[in-house]
């Protein structure tokens, strides 16, 4: 792949004539030409302007319909956010989940109205109308016609003004309303009750929850998009980390690749731990300076598409593991993989938690004193994984083809000043499980291999 390479050179020449520490390697942050995350934008749509994948979005409009039987669903959209009063920093437009399940549109301020009815079902798209005016300001905006009719792939498209109007056309019958009830706001829920006074209100989010457990085909492509951005981000840390820099320094290595590939935001703050800050669970200041001897505990994911990944690797930072840090990473790597030998469908993740525990207790040894491993792994092994980094969903489903989650074991010992987790993601095909971020070297021996390659790479 041709790839030009930015240099961030260390302060160098200037500083050497100080004593402290050794004059830190540059860091090479390798900027692809063809990002991992490409895609054809539609210039039509708003934000990301991604193309909608029609026939996704109405597979799963049917089978939320074929749930709720008799009835109607109504899904707000995001709304926008006010630079002057929202701290816009602290996040950007990103789209409300449940619509984005169920229209892949980036837009905000509107409505999805699904009506139920045995044997058949109609989609409406309410938008709100376009304001050229603040399309200089915010760009170009799906407005209520035949353009977002034909982008969204649902044929009935109106102006959110007839919000009320096609409510009570859509709710004729004394049929139950379903709502997000946690994600509308206080004003919608008004205006909604107002239109159809003394209707019953079911709560839409555990059916749509438990939709969301099982990826489709275009879902799983977006997760190993994420995945992949995520992978090259580790892989840049491991071969950038070195004594003497600073925790966020090795934070914006992973960062800057990630969107370096087209990543539209973290999945989650980067967590950047060396030392004892590794056996923080989620420590995600990142402001220590990193020391020969120390083991940093990264776990961080980039968002694409909506869909995120969740992958943690620990490694030394001289890069060399001591005799215990090995001992002690192989032994939660070998947890990991017992769990992940386990992984069929049918399988519950408790069954998985159990096997794990069950396998760090009895390969312990004396390795952690008088007490065993598992002791010191203080958290649960894993979790879905969508477009929530802990995505919703019976957290004891059993497994089936489609599901993904992560498995992530740890020992965490702050006596030691020492904190190893290995997290992966994992896809449960029709007979097993798939590693989907097994690209980021995982053993000692491949973590050790990178590193040295790197290491000669940025020494001038
Ligand atoms: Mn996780």
């Amino acid at each position: 792949m041709r790839a030009c390479l930015l240099l961030l050179v260390g302060c160098g020449a200037a500083l050497s004539a100080q004593a402290a520490p050794p004059s830190p390697a540059p860091t090479t942050i390798v900027i692809p030409a063809v990002p991992l995350g490409r895609w054809t934008p539609i210039a039509l749509l708003p934000g990301m302007g991604r193309p909608v994948d029609t026939a996704m979005v109405s597979a799963r409009r049917r089978a939320l319909l074929a749930c709720i039987g008799r009835g109607v669903a109504l899904i707000p959209s995001a709304h926008t956010r006010d630079v002057e009063r929202d701290h816009e920093q602290d996040n950007d437009f990103r789209q409300d989940d449940t619509f984005f399940y169920f229209t892949q549109l980036e837009t905000h301020d509107a409505w999805l109205l699904l009506a139920a009815a045995p044997e058949s079902g109609h989609a409406t798209l309410l938008l709100p109308p376009r304001d050229t005016a603040e399309e200089r300001w915010t760009g170009v905006q799906l407005g209520p016609d035949s353009v977002a009719a034909r982008l969204a792939g649902i044929l009935d498209v109106v102006s959110v003004d007839s919000l009320e109007a096609r409510l009570s056309l859509a709710a004729q019958d004394s049929a139950p309303i379903y709502l997000p009830l946690g994600d509308v706001t206080s004003d919608e829920q008004r205006s909604v009750e107002l239109a159809l006074p003394g209707r019953e209100f079911r709560d839409l989010r555990s059916l749509a929850d438990s939709l969301r457990l099982v990826k489709d085909a275009d879902e799983l492509r977006r997760i190993r998009t994420a995945i992949d951005i995520t992978v090259a981000g580790h892989v840049a840390g491991m071969r950038a980390v070195r004594p003497g820099m600073w925790e966020y320094q090795l934070e914006a290595v992973i960062e800057a690749t990630f969107r370096a590939n087209g990543a539209d935001r973290l999945g989650y703050p980067s967590f950047v731990g060396s030392g004892v800050n590794g056996s923080t669970l989620h420590y995600d200041v990142n402001r220590r300076e990193m020391r020969s001897g120390d083991l940093v505990a990264v776990d961080a994911g980039a968002e694409w598409g909506q869909y995120t990944a969740d992958v943690t690797r620990t490694y030394p930072v001289s890069g060399r593991f001591t005799a215990r840090q090995k001992a002690l990473y192989d032994l939660v790597l070998a947890t990991q993989r017992a769990a992940f030998d386990s992984v069929r469908p049918g399988v519950r993740p408790g069954d998985l938690e159990r096997i794990a525990r069950r396998y760090m207790k009895g390969h312990s040894g004396a390795l952690c004193g008088e007490r065993s491993c598992d002791e010191y792994f203080v958290h649960s092994l894993g979790h879905w994984l969508g477009m929530d980094v802990h995505d919703p969903g019976d957290s004891d489903a059993r497994l089936q083809p489609g599901m993904v989650f992560t498995i992530e074991p740890g020992i965490y010992l702050p006596a030691e000043s020492l904190g190893i987790r290995i997290e992966d993601d994992v896809l449960v095909t029709k007979t097993a499980g798939e590693w989907l971020s097994a690209q980021a070297p995982r053993t000692t021996e491949a973590i050790e291999r990178l590193m040295a390659a790197g290491g000669e790479a940025r020494r001038p």
